[in-house]
């Protein structure tokens, strides 16, 4: 109808009330005083670098929200689909200066904090990283928040917050890893809004009844109240600005009001203290499942409380529920938000009287999954006793989705049990167990792995029956992706200035979309190269091949390199205390530790080096290039063999540092804590990194894409995404090593059926074991549970991939010789595109791709512009 009605009071007063962008430095300095006096109720005289920050902070969160209420009142009166991110994990890391980019003010209050007598680089310093997840789901899932943002897509996330995010990490006196809580709220938190207005009450336990057909009524149990806390989500260079909806669990009020009337106040209390519970932390464990209650609780919580927001979003559009999946999409980030599946049947079903097969259409045409992992210790399964207590409406909706979905095996496959058996979604045993995976695949329109390998491996092993049942097409992939805006001009503004120096191109042009133009490209290819083409081609990373010859462009290159190196080493020694010499090359392993990512690989090829070198002599050290080595990764509080992976690698350090004979020419480093904010210091500093997981373990990996990016080189396994970088930038530049996936299992069988001791198989190994059991690091005893995972069954193939890894690394240290040579490579590595009409380069890793992907070929959502 075009225009609305003014809802309240005189339109002309609220308009001239409405508060605008603060973009000019007066108005900023204005702002930010005005917040130290009103928010902080401080003033100059009594002001710290962390008020400071917190007055900067609030001052930019009032632009975000212009930009926030704008968007949010866009979507409304548009009523465009809209897509929905459900994750467990969204690892942020820290907001500001990542705001101020976004926002492209970060010069203008530079200037503006700068008259106040404070410098931004120190007050972004105070701020505490988001850590509300473990590792790389996580931060896929703050990836695709601010590339959907930046496309102006209506995508809003939807997660938990946790009161405590992923543990703070110390290391012992002995060296091994210990956990302190992370009390991240512990200051305010300027970048969320509680919305105490924004309530859902969540139940749990208590019966459900069959009525009449297929619906039910569940009641009594506990009732916990989810309460929202908006967090905005600015998109580059546009005004739109999405939400991300945190939910935190309280205790329904006057629930117990009778136990207290009863007097009895320690049990009213207790319901509390459980309720409360629910938010509390963040579950430490990637990959492994424990079936605690708790953490079921938590996924129960979440998605209810998310479905339900979604729905009375969706109502408020007044169309009808029919059309539900022609307007909500929802993502499901791994298994985590499978509940999701039935609870929606169950709102349909029970409170919306909608007809099961009718309900069930809706849902399966809502959902899409994506998986994360095929290992399998990490497919989540619940034990069916606890769900029937926990949730007994959704166990039964569960059994009542079995029938039809087991009708269609039956039909295709006639009296094949076992695969009927495999494909259901009870798992048989003592007690049995609901598959979340089979569930979420039933229940979903579409399943996606994280990379080309992936992904066909899903198809090959988790999914096999299931592609046999719905055909092929229900699964695809999408490769992951990571933003260009935190990962290249937030982490190393040197490198992104310099690119767009010499591409004279503006920084926006090239952050906004690093594909685009690999697109334009294929058009370009079709007309005849003139100088004019050949300008607009150099519009690209690819347009930095031109230069890399050029000895002036190197030496600018090798100079951010070389001034991101020294800022890695003035972190070190600011938080550890040790000198690091920045000439040598910089080796980075960062990753959660796990078995499977071979962190024991690295730190068993460093001794061998340091065994090599003791070895030499003085004369022959000479020829050596100095390399230091970083490790840092949380491991899982209960993974026993990945925290002595931990305390080895800090044992070792302190021996080799030390070694007068070698300490020029190789040294160690554990950087405790990993976190976002230190992957944005370690990963531009960074010559080579280490991806080096057995083949077929790592479904993607990002911080492979982060380290190339930025100019870094690989060595690594062909795994993962590993494969793809290669594909775009050449392997030339990837130092590949190791077996490839389809000998893994062959190799596997070999170890258990025919094992062959290790002097035998890999004589290097052996004695790089043997001198660690000797107690050359430290008591030798201690590390026997972890050399013995390698002796016995080799899992993860340490016996087979050694020599190759050596050779790679022999590769890696002979390239680096030729410096010049090096930094070609380096350049290439960024810039590059195997193909030059048709490849994208890096740009294929960028999540505006991904995010294009899962716009078009899974949600089918539109970009919106906020006028
Ligand atoms: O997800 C990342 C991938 O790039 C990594 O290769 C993959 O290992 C990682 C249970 C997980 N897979 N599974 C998890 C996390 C928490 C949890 O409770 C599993 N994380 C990954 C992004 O696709």
């Amino acid at each position: 109808s075009g225009k609305e009605k003014w809802p309240v009071g005189d339109e002309k007063v609220w308009k001239e009330g409405i508060p605008k962008l603060t973009t000019e430095v007066p108005a900023i300095t204005k702002s930010v005083v005005n917040h130290v006096h009103t928010s902080l109720a401080r003033q100059a005289y009594n002001l710290d670098n962390l008020g400071a920050y917190q007055a900067s902070a609030l001052s930019v969160r009032d632009n975000l929200l212009v930009n926030w209420n704008e968007t949010q009142s866009h979507y409304s009166r548009k009523a465009p689909k809209r897509a929905y991110y459900l994750s467990l994990e969204f690892l942020m890391g820290r907001t500001l200066d990542n705001a101020l980019l976004n926002l492209g003010l970060k010069d203008k209050y530079q200037t503006g904090i700068d008259k106040l007598g404070f410098n931004l680089e120190d007050l972004l310093d105070e701020e505490r990283d988001a850590g509300l997840g473990n590792g790389g789901l996580g931060r896929l899932a703050a990836c695709y928040l601010d590339s959907s943002a930046s496309q102006e897509l209506p995508v809003w996330g939807y997660g938990l917050r946790y009161k405590y995010g992923i543990f703070q990490q110390l290391i012992a006196p002995d060296g091994s890893q210990l956990e302190a809580p992370d009390p991240w709220l512990e200051h305010d938190n300027p970048w969320e809004l509680p919305r105490t207005d924004v309530t859902y009450p969540i139940r749990f336990y208590g019966h459900a009844e069959r009525l009449d057909g297929m619906r039910a009524i569940w009641s009594g149990g506990q009732e916990v109240i989810a309460m929202a806390y908006d967090t905005m989500i600015p998109g580059y260079e546009t005004k739109t600005t999405n939400n991300l909806r945190l939910w935190e669990s309280k205790p329904k009020r006057g629930f117990d009001l009778q136990s207290f009337n009863a007097g009895d106040y320690e049990r009213a209390v207790e319901a509390s203290n459980s309720a409360e519970a629910i938010t509390s932390v963040l579950y430490p464990n990637d990959h492994t499942t424990f079936g605690k209650e708790l953490r079921l609780k938590q996924q129960y919580f979440w998605t209810a409380a998310s479905l339900a927001d979604i729905i009375r979003r969706f109502k408020n559009t007044d169309k009808p529920l029919s059309e539900f999946p022609e307007n909500v999409a929802i993502q499901l980030n791994d298994t985590h938000p499978t509940l999701a599946i039935p609870e929606l049947m169950r709102i349909l079903v029970d409170e919306e009287d909608v007809p099961w097969e009718k309900a069930w259409e809706i849902t399966t045409n809502t959902f899409f999954f994506t998986n994360h992992t095929v290992l399998p210790e990490a497919l989540e399964k619940w034990p069916v006793p606890l769900m029937e207590t926990l949730l007994p409406r959704h166990m039964q909706i569960i059994y009542d989705i079995i029938p039809s979905a087991s009708t269609a095996v039956e039909r295709k496959f006639p009296g094949d049990r076992e695969r009927l058996a495999r494909m259901s979604i009870i798992e048989e045993g003592f007690p049995k167990n609901v598959r979340m995976a089979n569930l979420a695949c039933i229940g979903s329109r579409k399943v996606n792995g994280v990379a080309e390998l992936h992904s066909e491996l899903v198809r090959a092993t988790i999914m096999k029956d299931f592609v046999d049942l719905y055909g092929v097409s229900k699964f695809s992939n999408v490769t992951n992706g990571i933003t260009p805006r935190r990962w290249l001009d937030q982490c190393n503004p040197g490198l992104s200035n310099l690119i767009s120096e010499t591409l004279k191109l503006p920084k926006a042009e090239f952050l906004k979309d690093l594909t685009k133009l690999g697109v334009r490209r294929v058009l370009l290819s079709l007309l005849p190269r003139t100088m004019h083409i050949a300008d607009i081609v150099m519009e690209n990373l690819q347009g930095l091949l031109k230069y890399v010859d050029e000895p002036a462009f190197q030496k600018k290159w090798a100079a951010v390199k070389q001034s991101n190196k020294e800022r890695l080493a003035h972190y070190v020694e600011t938080t550890l205390g040790f000198k690091i010499n920045t000439r040598a090359m910089f080796d980075v392993q960062i990753k959660r530790l796990h078995e499977y990512k071979r962190q024991t690989l690295n730190i068993l090829g460093v001794i061998y080096r340091y065994l090599t070198l003791k070895d030499m002599t003085p004369e022959e050290r000479k020829k050596v290039n100095p390399k230091v080595v970083f490790f840092a990764g949380k491991a899982a509080p209960g993974y026993y063999i990945a925290k002595l992976t931990i305390r080895l690698i800090v044992n070792v350090a302190r021996v080799i540092n030390q070694d007068p004979d070698t300490k020029e020419l190789l040294s160690l480093y554990f950087l405790p804590d990993y976190s976002v904010s230190l992957a944005e210091i370690l990963i531009p500093a960074s010559d080579i990194s280490q991806h080096i997981s057995t083949a077929g373990t790592e479904a993607s990996g990002t911080s492979n894409m982060k380290f190339c990016l930025n100019g870094g080189l690989l060595v690594g396994t062909v795994d993962g995404a590993n494969i793809e970088i290669a594909e775009e930038v050449g392997e030339s530049n990837v130092f590949f090593f190791g077996h490839l996936t389809p000998a893994v299992e062959d190799l596997r069988y070999q170890h258990l059926y025919h094992p062959v001791p290790i002097e035998q198989k890999c004589p290097p190994l052996a004695r790089v074991l043997n001198e660690v059991s000797a107690g050359r690091f430290g008591d030798g005893g201690v590390y026997e549970p972890l050399l013995n995972t390698i002796r016995q069954t080799d899992y993860y193939l340490l016996t087979e991939d050694f020599d190759s890894y050596i050779q790679a690394l022999k590769l890696v240290d002979e390239a680096y010789q030729d410096r010049i040579e090096w930094i070609k490579k380096s350049i290439r590595t960024t810039a590059k595109a195997s193909h030059r009409f048709t490849s994208a380069g890096m740009g294929k890793f960028s999540s505006d791709r991904a995010i294009q992907d899962y716009a078009q070929e899974y949600w089918n959502i539109e970009s919106t512009k906020v006028e």
